[in-house]
């Protein structure tokens, strides 16, 4: 699967996913992350990308046309018309189901808004999907668009060993059971006894436990069983 990111700090998504788990998939060929920086568009002969709103306010935009012309040239690099995920907190609420969605898709562009926003022309014009991390706001969209990329990267097959896939928090809708390495020991605490017994079957019986339990306690707001 391949992303692009159009954003001004393409230092700042390469270094951030040029790690573990998503570093060795993309070495792999598994997915590619690809960087167009805006400003390379900017068409003057300062680069600036950003000016005033129309009608004043505090801060400033990024012009309509340096993305857009981004947009085209990132458009060079894909093979098919990829969805444009514009990352600001006035779009839907991303979460694992959304992250599944996303990851049945080729290709994906991702774009990274900054200062108080982008003119909304070249939005309406480009842009096909718009996704908010969470009810904060960011200084940028190139951290929510990091967090989708790992999210959506890791879902794609042959990123991720499928069995850790299956078992983790969200993918049943509960969260994940609490795990324990060696020593059985450790800082006046011992291993769950369960742990230790060798009897698979009640492992398993109590980890199902442990997981709705947290649910309950942490995460009322997940159903029981429902894939959020
Ligand atoms: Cl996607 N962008 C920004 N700038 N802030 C956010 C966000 C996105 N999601 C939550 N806050």
């Amino acid at each position: 699967m391949t992303f692009v990111c159009l954003t001004l700090f393409p230092e700042m998504i390469m270094g951030g996913l040029c790690h573990s788990v998503i570093k060795r998939a993309a070495e792999r060929g598994a997915i590619d992350i690809r960087c167009v920086n805006i400003r390379d568009f900017a068409g003057n002969r300062h680069n600036t990308v950003d000016d005033y709103p129309y009608g004043g306010g505090a801060g400033m935009l990024i012009r309509a046309q340096p993305v857009y012309d981004a947009y085209q040239h990132a458009r060079t690099m894909l093979a098919t018309n990829a969805r444009v995920v514009y990352m600001t907190p006035q779009g839907r609420l991303f979460n694992q189901a959304e992250a599944r969605a996303l990851a049945t898709e080729p290709e994906l562009v991702l774009l990274c808004g900054h200062y108080e926003g982008i003119d909304e022309r070249v939005i309406e014009e480009i842009v096909t999907d718009e996704i908010s991390i969470g009810d904060y706001v960011l200084s940028g969209g190139e951290l929510a668009a990091m967090v989708v990329i790992d999210a959506v990267a890791r879902l794609v097959p042959g990123v991720i060993n499928e069995a850790s896939r299956q078992d983790e928090s969200f993918s049943g809708g509960l969260l994940e059971y609490p795990q324990y390495t060696r020593p059985a020991q450790c800082l006046g605490r011992c291993v769950p006894s369960v742990l230790l017994s060798g009897h698979h079957g009640n492992v398993e019986d109590w980890r199902e436990a442990q997981k709705r339990e947290r649910t309950r306690l942490r995460r009322p707001d997940l159903q029981e069983g429902r894939k959020p």
